[in-house]
């Protein structure tokens, strides 16, 4: 715990507005936030900063095509970034855009102390440009295609200012001596010092063929190249000309992906080194989540929302399964099948399971008051020496980014403890003075386990621990508790508890797989209609909320009941979908053409015993995708019983196929 309250500063991407976060961006930012919560409860003043990367010829074109001005593109655009964020619950400190005045001022300032220092001049340059990546990719030859992203590049000859990035060689590689940890991991670090050691070239950072960016003062129509500009949104987000002032900078921090490593541990130190500032701490590179082993990416169709996951199963599962699926700094697969099954094992029936257990066992057994606990038994110490160790290395964990080796200690300790439940059997002790006093300790070290489990993985699951506290009858914001002067022993017996509540109920896989998978369509098609920030649904605000059915109004009139068209279709085939236990893929003739549909009712439906059969469809409903196959319509069926078994709608006497239902 620092003597006096020492300052930390972190910074996401500032991530590009022509298009919206998907489950990659949400990644950084989970990531920069769990150690933003982590620092403040180890006692220090915290700023994270994120924000959108708004110049540029994609926002250019991106803006034309919507038919809008690029400042009215923008704006949306930014705010749909900001208020996805916070309805996620990782909201910025600071959030900075880079069309905010402050930060034009911050740009010119910047190039001009990099002028005044003799490290920019003027010229020309001819070279192959990527107009997604928003760079030139040297050694490439007209016509070939971009390295990284794979698209045609663009030859591209302006009169630009330069950036004398190559007497910057030696500097970078005294300064990455010096600061071993500057480049983590270890790994990203040996891989730019190559890069550097084989030579650095000057660096265009003005451009003339693009009209929407930060002025070159004086020098119009130069503007400034995006990186130059969006780099130093990291600056200018604490104060930029004046960041002594706050004293935030420099950095401790840049949380980033793999794939602008280079911008940040090359271009970005030498332009501070140029301005002679302050250098940031350290640059963390992390890999990338692949959907199917290939990136994620809006171009290949293959991206994941965080906001239906988050509505589905609650963000803290998102936060949970993204933090210890994958080694931080590796990539890593997404998988819904993955992300439902870590979310009904290691949550619903772990931490879950272990808090509602402990906390009925209590209202049972102790008019709901933490009980005192009674003469110990070894068995009670192993466990209370278990919790107070994890202590030490959860904090040492977090402090070397090993997220999923800190979550694993904490679930080591969760598992202890339901075995512990499970052998001490509190519930089949009688209710004598001598069982009593026996419950009494059980369940006040079940209890005291809890409180320092929520503790240590508040960083992480910031919502359900904070229920858990708070079931647990503690009053002070988990939030502001100081993890150094976390102990084994400190739960106060005679505590009355708080309400209880379910934190993770369990879901069917299949079902919640559909359910996100719905609402993901839902939102991709209503961005894709208006990209408004208002038009997609607010994040639900526990988790599974979206599994109750939606409210339906009492009564409604007719002109809502014939917006939906409902025919008599006729199967034509039936087939299982691989991995999807309750769907069936049918196509089904609607008198005018033939649909695709999926209906869930593999389960109690033969494929073969359906074709043939005629079937009421909702035919205008919208195309979505159900376990990754379209479906183009709905075939409706009596939901019966408490399961639900689907009975399909049929007709008593033969109709025609394409009729419509009135
Ligand atoms: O590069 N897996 O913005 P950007 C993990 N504007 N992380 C991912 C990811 C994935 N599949 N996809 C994206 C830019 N990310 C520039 C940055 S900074 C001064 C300017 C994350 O919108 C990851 O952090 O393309 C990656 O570096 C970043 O989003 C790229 O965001």
């Amino acid at each position: 715990m620092p003597e006096r309250r020492e300052k930390f500063y972190l910074t996401t991407p500032i991530y590009y507005t022509n298009g919206l976060p998907h489950i990659g961006h949400t990644y950084t930012t989970v990531v920069c936030d769990t150690v933003r919560r982590y620092k403040r409860m180890r006692g220090y003043e915290v700023v994270m900063t994120t924000g959108t990367d708004e110049h540029g010829v994609n926002v250019e074109r991106a803006a034309k095509k919507a038919g809008i001005p690029e400042s009215e593109f923008v704006a949306n655009m930014a705010e749909a970034w900001r208020s996805l964020w916070d309805e996620l619950g990782i909201p910025a400190d600071e959030f900075v855009r880079t069309t905010d005045i402050e930060h034009v001022r911050a740009v010119q300032w910047l190039f001009k102390l990099c002028k005044e220092n003799g490290y920019v001049y003027k010229g020309h340059y001819t070279g192959q440009y990527c107009i997604y990546d928003n760079a030139f990719v040297s050694d490439a030859k007209p016509g070939e295609n971009c390295p990284d992203c794979g698209r045609p590049l663009e030859t591209l000859t302006e009169e630009n200012y330069f950036f004398k990035l190559s007497a910057f060689q030696k500097p970078l590689l005294d300064f990455y001596r010096k600061n071993p940890n500057f480049i983590q991991p270890e790994s990203r670090r040996n891989e730019v010092v190559t890069f550097v050691e084989g030579g650095l070239k000057d660096l265009s950072i003005t451009r003339t063929t693009i009209r929407w960016g930060i002025p070159v003062p004086g020098e119009e129509p130069h503007v400034f190249y995006v990186w130059f500009d969006a780099l130093t949104a990291y600056l200018s987000a604490v104060g930029g000309p004046d960041y002594e002032k706050r004293g935030m900078w420099p950095a401790d921090v840049h949380f980033v992906g793999k794939d602008i490593i280079r911008f940040h541990t090359v271009y970005w130190p030498a332009f501070l080194m140029a301005a002679m500032l302050p250098l940031p701490k350290q640059v963390w590179a992390h890999g990338w989540f692949l959907m199917d082993a290939a990136k994620m990416s809006k171009s290949k169709g293959n991206v994941v929302l965080p906001r239906p996951i988050a509505n589905m199963l609650g963000m803290d599962a998102l936060r949970y399964f993204m933090l210890r699926e994958v080694v931080f700094g590796q990539d890593g697969n997404f998988s819904y099948d993955a992300l439902v099954t870590r979310y009904n094992s290691d949550l619903a029936n772990g931490l879950g399971n272990l808090a509602s257990r402990t906390t009925a066992l209590i209202e049972k057994n102790f008019a709901g008051k933490v009980p005192k606990p009674a003469e110990r038994q070894p068995q009670d110490d192993v466990l209370a020496k278990e919790a107070q160790s994890a202590i030490g290395e959860v904090l040492e964990r977090f402090d070397k980014m090993e997220f999923a080796r800190a979550l694993e200690a904490i679930w080591a300790v969760i598992a202890a403890a339901d075995k512990y439940l499970t052998t001490e059997q509190p519930w089949a002790l009688g209710a004598s003075d001598a069982g009593q006093a026996r419950k009494g300790t059980i369940l006040w070290t079940t209890a005291e386990l809890l409180r320092i489990v929520s503790a240590l993985a508040h960083p992480v699951l910031p919502d359900s621990t904070a229920r858990v506290w708070s079931l647990l009858g503690q009053t002070i914001p988990l939030g502001s508790v100081e993890l150094d002067g976390l102990r084994w022993g400190q739960l106060v017996p005679g505590t009355p508890l708080g309400k209880s509540q379910t934190l993770f109920p369990r879901v069917d896989k299949t079902e919640a797989i559909e359910r996100i998978e719905a609402m993901a369509n839902e939102e991709l098609n209503s961005a894709s209609a208006a990209p408004k920030p208002a038009s997609v649904p607010a994040v639900a605000a526990t988790p599974a909320a979206a599994a109750a059915a939606p409210a339906v109004p009492d009564k409604i009139g007719i002109e809502d009941f014939v917006k939906v068209e409902m025919r008599v279709g006729q199967i034509k085939t039936a087939e299982r979908i691989v991995g999807a236990d309750k769907l069936l893929k049918l196509t089904v003739d609607i008198g005018t053409e033939i649909r695709q549909i999926c209906a869930g009712i593999a389960q109690y439906y033969e494929p073969e015993s359906l074709i043939g059969r005629k079937v009421a469809v909702v035919v205008n409903l919208a195309p979505r995708k159900l376990r990754g196959v379209e479906s183009n319509g709905m075939v409706i069926a009596a939901s019966v019983g408490p399961e639900g078994r689907p009975v399909l709608a049929g007709f008593l006497e033969d109709v025609e196929v394409g009729s419509r239902l009135k």
